[in-house]
């Protein structure tokens, strides 16, 4: 009966595009939300198996684009302890969603089953919430009529961030545990972050006010909800871009994204000479920080200085609780890290530092296996990670000093209000506060701590993308195909000082993209554009 409710179901939402192939990507799937409503009913199902999969765990289900633009959207599924969906799950979705018609989706499904080995009497549960895209609406009607068809039970959360959905699923899970994650509510989220937020600043001074780009998107009714649970002596936070009425504004000349990629402030931006910003992307699971100098000289403080920033701070607090001999601290980046943050891990922090293919899994399943894993993508995507084996030694530790106790209280502070299942924009947001009030820095005293060596992005768009093929194990910084592109890559390198360049494909776009750096900047243009020339 199950197998003719799914078909009759999936007959309401018919496959566009016959001819293409959906992958599931780093981002989940993600297109013009028209393509959607068939794919988001395989999701539906998939979800429905893996939380049977899962024991009848909790799966998540998040519908948005992000950065995109509004008329993108996309679904991306959270498993039982608030992370990614299991890599070898992708292909059954890619495999479900690429399903011709709906008799055709039936028998996937019977060979996911199989396959996947799913005891299909076993209980299963999902949640979902959205971005404020007017498309998700819809998308929720083809996600519940398949979980409707499947018998799975569900609860609507509506608008929530992309990192709140992963906060609800890993409390949802752990809410008999002997550490539950917190509240199972929008609520209980707020609260875990506010009351850890205050023990954190108990030792520092209040540090001005910073304001808070939202990308006109889901983050600017999130964060004023925030607001409300925040102390009022203690921080002053502005929002602006908080236009989610009207979709077109969304991730218009605004957010993070913007910020980042244009390396200016969102349109109209006029800031004071040290006035402190900040911009979500449009699902608000990325930050970046930037300011204006005296001058109007635009300064962006991006996701590798929000590495260092936070890395900085939690390595001295460790030493100062008198924990160094029994957790090291590691900072996970990608290719795309500016080599001076690099550096500035490495020698001035002390720190060790490991590079990963870029995406999200990557860096959090690295930062995962350490005592305390920093990892933030450029871009502004990131979280620090507290292992098991950090927790417990924090929580069992006796300090010896007064010092030791202000130290370890502050760290165990960090422990609740760092997001440990995502990157989390508002959670670094308190984070980066956190940090700048203890150490009483202006956010030039922060750009200060190192100098950027100059650096550009290139796209090339290319027909073909899946031609560009990096070595294994090299973290994306050669290619292995086509060969010969390698070869004159190192050969215009090798004329700059200090050049360093790679190229890889887009895991998101029909394009590769080309990063270089070099000791003076009329160099790095230079051989970019002589690099990009090789590939067009
Ligand atoms: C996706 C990734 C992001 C990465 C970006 C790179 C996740 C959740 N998102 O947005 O981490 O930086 O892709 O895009 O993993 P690219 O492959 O087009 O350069
Ligand atoms: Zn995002």
């Amino acid at each position: 009966a199950e197998f003719v409710a799914i078909e009759k179901a999936a007959a309401s939402f018919p496959r566009q595009l016959p001819d293409r192939d959906f992958t599931y990507g780093t981002a989940g799937f993600r297109m013009r939300a028209d393509l959607l409503p068939s794919i988001m009913f395989t999701v539906g199902l998939l979800a429905s198996l893996r939380s049977k999969k899962c024991n009848g765990n909790t799966i998540g289900v998040m519908i948005t684009a992000s950065h995109n633009p509004a008329e993108d959207n996309g679904v991306k599924l959270v498993d039982p302890m608030g992370d990614m969906l299991n890599v070898d799950w992708e292909w059954y979705a890619a495999g479900l969603a690429n399903a011709r018609d709906p008799e055709k989706l039936r028998n996937g499904y019977m060979h996911c089953i199989n396959k996947l080995k799913v005891d299909r009497s076993a209980p299963s549960k999902v949640i979902f919430a959205r971005d404020t895209r007017p498309s998700g609406a819809t998308l929720v009607k083809a996600l519940t009529a398949a979980l409707d068809a499947v018998k799975t039970p569900y609860i609507d959360y509506g608008y929530a961030t992309t990192p709140q959905l992963h906060y609800l699923v890993r409390a949802t899970n752990t809410v008999n545990s002997q550490y539950p994650y917190g509240e199972v509510s929008e609520e209980g989220y707020y609260k875990k972050l506010a009351e850890a937020f205050n023990r954190a600043m108990e030792f520092a001074k209040p540090n001005g006010a910073v304001t808070v780009d939202c990308a006109n998107g889901v983050g600017a009714p999130k964060l004023k909800e925030l607001i409300k649970h925040l102390p009022k002596d203690k921080l002053t936070i502005n929002i602006i871009n908080d236009q989610i009425e009207n979709p077109d504004k969304l991730n218009n000349r605004a957010g993070a994204d913007w910020v980042k990629t244009q390396q200016r402030g969102f349109e109209g931006f006029d800031g004071k000479p040290l006035d402190r910003y900040c911009a979500l992307d449009g699902d608000a699971d990325r930050l970046v920080y930037f300011f204006n100098e005296e001058g109007k000289v635009f300064r962006l403080l991006d996701g590798d200085r929000i590495a260092t920033l936070a890395a900085s701070f939690i390595g001295d607090l460790v030493r100062k609780a008198g924990l160094d001999n029994d957790i090291t601290l590691k900072v996970v980046q990608t290719a795309y890290a500016n080599g001076a943050a690099t550096k500035y891990v490495e020698q001035v922090l002390k720190l060790k530092v490991e590079c990963t293919p870029t995406g999200v899994k990557h860096l959090h399943h690295v930062a995962a296996q350490a005592d305390i894993g920093v990892y933030f993508e450029a871009n502004g995507h990131g979280t620090v990670l507290f292992s098991e084996r950090a927790l417990k030694t924090i929580r069992k530790h006796d300090p010896q000093s007064p010092a030791q106790l202000t130290a370890l209280d502050t760290l165990k502070a960090l422990c609740d209000l760092i997001n440990q299942t995502v990157g989390d924009a508002l959670s670094d947001l308190l984070l980066v506060e956190v940090v700048l009030a203890h150490k009483e820095w202006t956010v030039a005293d922060w750009l200060g701590t190192y100098k950027e060596f100059p650096n550009k992005l290139g796209k090339v768009n290319v027909r073909d993308r899946g031609m560009y093929q990096t070595v294994p194990g090299t973290a994306e910084r050669r290619l292995q195909s086509p060969p010969q592109v390698q070869i004159e890559l190192d050969n215009i390198v090798k004329k700059y000082r200090d050049g360093r360049c790679f190229v890889r494909a887009s895991g998101t776009e029909d394009a590769v993209r080309v990063y270089g750096e070099a000791a003076e900047a009329y160099d790095v243009d230079d051989m970019v554009g002589s690099v990009m020339s090789v590939i067009s």
